[in-house]
């Protein structure tokens, strides 16, 4: 073997051990580089008379040409076998179940909010909406709770920065009964409707959460009465409870805008609360001060009113005894209405 035969097999073996691409253009430096041994040889010619230069230099460039066809050939082989390496280790198991995003679910005062919404529906009840920033006509002087009344300090609650027309400023509600106000003003006796929502006031403790739900019911007419509440009312808690095993019970109580007023009282006649007097509600008879500021002739119309805690039947419902589970998101508690 000649020397450049030589040199044509040590650069393929240099090529073939060439592990990645810099070891490979390391290699191609040797020999087809600035001072590559081919470089050199080429540059060597001139030295040489007119006839061995012309059968050298076609030595020279077919070892040149074909150092130049194994470069590349091993260029294209460890270009692709990074990428087959790279498929590899990026590889997407299309064999494997997707995650899919959680089914998520209903929280239980909601359950209770539908519901409701539901029974009373099934009555002939319609169902108000109204904003939770309110003004303090509607939350308290509409509701018989004229300005510096000590019923108002019941219901301590938040203001918000920023004033209604009347520059008194807006509070959060207080109750869901603003809503009522609302709804009566723009629609026509009679009214029967009940009002679900978030309520706000400055209490928190293990019994009292600042934000917790209540669940009014108004129904005024020309002839309504609390047998007609009495009525009402016992449709609902057997609906909703699902017992027809359960009495009511009213007694005696205040409230501005009631006159009179009851507490609603419920005794399951089975169970594990068998027995035992549970107050589930506030009531009364629509106070005349309160009919007149819905727009109404408290000489014509009259009606009942009352208003339940959301969580309370919730927590009658399910057998909970800690108001706080409601709103610590916790999931073991939670999935367990899903
Ligand atoms: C209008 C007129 C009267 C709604 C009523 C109660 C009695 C009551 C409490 C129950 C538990 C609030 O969530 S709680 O703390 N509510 O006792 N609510 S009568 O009376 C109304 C509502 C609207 C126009």
């Amino acid at each position: 073997m000649n020397f450049i035969e030589q040199l044509v097999s040590q650069a393929l073996a240099d090529f073939l051990n060439a592990a990645d691409a810099a070891a490979l253009e390391n290699a191609k430096a040797r020999y087809l580089g600035k001072v590559g041994q081919i470089t050199e040889l080429m540059k060597g010619l001139g030295k040489l008379a007119p006839d061995e230069r012309k059968t050298q230099g076609a030595v020279i460039n077919a070892a040149k040409t074909r150092i130049e066809k194994e470069l590349n050939a091993r260029r294209d082989a460890l270009a692709d076998a990074q990428m087959q390496e790279r498929l590899n280790a990026e590889a997407i198991d299309v064999s494997l179940p997707g995650r899919g995003r959680g089914m998520g679910g209903m929280h239980p005062i909601m359950r209770s909010w539908e519901r409701v919404e539901e029974i009373f529906r099934s009555i002939g009840f319609d169902v108000a909406d109204g904003p939770e920033i309110e003004t303090d006509w509607t939350n308290f002087t509409a509701l018989n709770s004229p300005e510096n009344h000590p019923a108002r300090s019941m219901q301590d609650t938040f203001y918000i920065d920023g004033n209604d027309t009347e520059g008194k400023p807006l509070l959060l509600r207080t109750h869901t009964s603003p809503m009522q106000v609302r709804y009566a003003r723009m629609h026509t006796p009679p009214i029967k409707v009940i009002a679900p929502g978030r309520t706000y006031r400055v209490d928190s403790d293990a019994t009292h959460s600042p934000m917790f739900h209540q669940i009014e019911g108004l129904w005024i007419a020309e002839n309504i009465s609390f047998a007609d509440l009495k009525g009402v009312y016992l449709n609902f808690v057997k609906a909703f409870f699902e017992t027809d095993d359960l009495q009511v019970r009213f007694r005696p109580s205040y409230f501005p805008f009631t006159e009179p007023s009851a507490e609603i009282d419920i005794a399951f006649g089975s169970g594990p609360l068998k027995g035992r007097w549970l107050e589930v509600s506030g009531s009364g008879q629509v106070h005349p001060t309160v009919v007149r500021n819905m727009g109404l002739d408290p000489e014509k119309f009259i009606g009942f009113a009352f208003g339940s805690g959301l969580e309370r039947l919730t927590m009658l419902r399910y057998g909970i005894n800690d108001l706080r589970l409601f709103y610590e998101g916790d999931l073991r508690f939670l999935k367990q209405f899903n």
